[in-house]
């Protein structure tokens, strides 16, 4: 019987890039997120390449949905908690706590929401894994970055809970925290659609880490034998030494 895989966040970005690495890897995979187009295109890129993909349409804020998806179904053997990002750059005196609140929403209750959904359908193997993706911004703070940061250190030590929770039980918890990562998605989002203001994020910077990056990384930490525990990795971009500290070519 194949391994079953959900990943949440898989209509774009590191989300899609990992879901089509898992499926290379043998997984069937099962992909989450709110845009039904985009779910379809990415299943529909597995599938053409020989793997096997399904998804529903999921707000993993949504509680409600969440039960209503775990009771579809029966065995999961690792979750991807994949969905999150970005809303403004508001300095803390200034941010408005809504934005503060969607991002926990997201980050936080999200991938809380979907973790206490599907363990009890992780039971049934000796190797089930369950993977966060935070972020460097989970690991220290910069300015402009207190709703995020806030969100992602809340998913860090979400992550690191359950893991002394579930100790003794079959079950890998594994963080993934990546540093600069270009896709197409989450700096647009972060400054509403604004492409000029996303497009400056990575400018200059020689090789930003892309999605397939991270999900390579995320495939090889989920298929380590099963008593190989990857803790936490942190990924960064060789021109980024630290959050503050970016190399930037200037243009000729
Ligand atoms: O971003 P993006 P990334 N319910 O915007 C989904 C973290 N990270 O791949 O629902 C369900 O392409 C959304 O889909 P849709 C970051 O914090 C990034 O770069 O259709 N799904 C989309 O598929 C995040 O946790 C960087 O709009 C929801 C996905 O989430 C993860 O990596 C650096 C949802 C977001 O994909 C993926 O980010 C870093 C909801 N309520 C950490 N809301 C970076 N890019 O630089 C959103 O350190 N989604």
């Amino acid at each position: 019987m194949n391994k079953v895989a959900v990943i949440s966040g898989a209509s774009s970005g590191i989300g899609a890039a990992t879901a089509r690495g898992l499926a290379r890897a043998g997984y069937e995979v099962v992909l989450l997120a709110r845009r039904e187009d985009r779910l379809k295109e990415v299943c529909g890129q597995i599938v053409d390449a020989g793997g096997r993909a399904t998804y529903c349409v999921l707000d993993v804020t949504d509680a409600e949905a969440v039960q209503a998806f775990a009771s579809t179904v029966d065995r999961v053997d690792v979750l991807v908690n994949n969905a999150g990002g970005a809303i403004g750059t508001d300095p803390v005196l200034k941010a408005d706590p809504a934005d503060w609140r969607a991002m926990y929403e997201v980050n936080v209750i999200g991938s809380l929401q979907l973790t206490q959904a599907l363990v009890p359908r992780m039971r049934h193997t000796d190797d089930a894994v369950i993977l966060v993706l935070t972020s460097t911004a989970g690991h220290g703070v910069y300015e402009g970055g207190g709703g995020y940061t806030t969100a992602k250190h809340g998913e860090h030590a979400l992550t690191g809970t359950l893991r002394l929770e579930l100790s003794g039980e079959p079950f890998r918890i594994i963080e993934i925290a990546p540093g600069m990562v270009a896709t197409p998605e989450f700096s647009l989002n972060r400054f509403g659609g604004d492409q000029a203001k996303a497009d400056a994020v990575y400018a200059g910077v020689p090789d930003p880490l892309s999605a397939e990056d991270v999900a390579d990384t995320i495939v090889w930490a989920v298929t380590r034998p099963k008593h190989v525990n990857v803790d936490l990795l942190v990924l960064r971009p060789r021109a980024q030494a630290a959050q503050h500290k970016v190399h930037r070519v200037k243009p000729a």
